[in-house]
């Protein structure tokens, strides 16, 4: 099974690379497929046309939105001034014209400030069903009507940070706030740094998300699960990163990889061209081992026989 993949502009933008530099890096990058950009930080002082010119063969995955400044820190959906809270959904929806202009598929909402850091600083429930309704709004605007492609909203969950707690803080809260918003097309994204920092399961996110045909986008990094370290796919626990791919192939996963790293010291062609073989090295590792092979280990429930299987994958 071969993977789709794209990389983070950021990684470039951050070392005054433009926007349109890191599109011809990533037309030149072996394995890259997609373009991943945030909205709106990607587009101000940029031509849509030119960015379509340069992207040559490339797709485009789609658009993570960002609300960056000082109105946005008190919440995001579950902002209390109202002309705020407007803006919140109103940037979603321009988000969703760009994705279509560009042909791509998947708005990511990473809710940033949608948490709280004090006791009796949040009504719950409130809060809750703000972030429900102001999902909803953007969602019914992104599905798909005569003339227009349906584009998909997916949820990507952070335990903590900017906020001591996120409203949406795990995978269990996200497949949860999915039910409650109950729109076809709003899924998940999983950042495996977001699930390490909450002690969730990689794989286990995978299975309950994919289930239910939520699973609309991956952001694939490493780190030591304290903070979101953006270190280099499979560099900390490739084991755990070997299961999350068998769990992919085992649902079919035809999404993008996208690799959500952040190479403050590396050099960021050669340290997105890292992530990708590491992910392609440890998927021929599963094609080598064979997926019946560990679906026998995993049905086994047998800690000797993973411990055998990790030995194989390291021979
Ligand atoms: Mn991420």
């Amino acid at each position: 099974m071969s993977f789709n993949y794209a990389g983070r502009f950021n990684s470039f933008v951050f070392k005054n690379a433009t926007v349109y530099d890191a599109i011809d890096s990533y037309t030149r990058m072996k394995g890259i497929t997609h373009l991943e950009f945030n909205y709106p930080e990607h587009f101000t002082g940029y031509d849509i046309e030119e960015i379509i010119r340069r992207k040559g063969h490339l797709g485009v995955n789609g658009l993570a939105v960002r609300w960056r400044g000082p109105d946005f820190k008190p919440g995001n959906f579950t902002n209390e001034n109202q002309h705020t809270r407007d803006k919140v959904i109103a940037m979603c929806r321009d988000a969703v014209d760009v994705c279509r202009k560009l042909d791509g598929s998947v708005i990511t909402l990473w809710l940033e400030n949608d948490g709280f850091d004090y006791p009796f600083q949040m009504d719950y429930e409130r809060a809750f069903y703000q972030i429900v309704d102001g999902v909803r709004e953007a969602a019914d605007y992104a599905a798909g009507s005569e003339g227009k492609k349906e584009i998909k909203i997916s949820i990507e969950y952070k335990p903590y940070e900017e906020r001591n707690f996120a409203m949406i803080d795990s995978t269990g809260m996200v497949m949860y706030l999915l039910s409650e918003i109950d729109r076809p097309n709003v899924g998940c994204t999983l950042d495996f740094c977001h699930m390490l920092m909450k002690h969730d399961n990689p794989s286990y996110g995978i299975a309950l998300a994919a289930r239910k045909g939520k699973l609309f986008g991956l952001h694939m990094n490493e780190g030591y699960g304290w903070q979101d370290s953006g270190m280099i796919f499979g560099s900390v626990s490739p084991v755990l990163a070997m299961e999350f791919i068998y769990y992919l192939r085992l649902y079919n996963y035809q999404g993008v990889v996208f690799f959500d790293t952040f190479p403050i010291r590396e050099d960021p062609f050669q340290e997105t061209q890292a992530n990708i073989d590491a992910f392609e090295k440890i998927n021929a590792l599963v094609d080598k081992i064979g997926m019946d092979k560990i679906a026998r280990v995993i049905r086994s429930k047998d800690g000797v026989q993973v411990s055998r299987l990790m030995l194989e994958m390291l021979k």
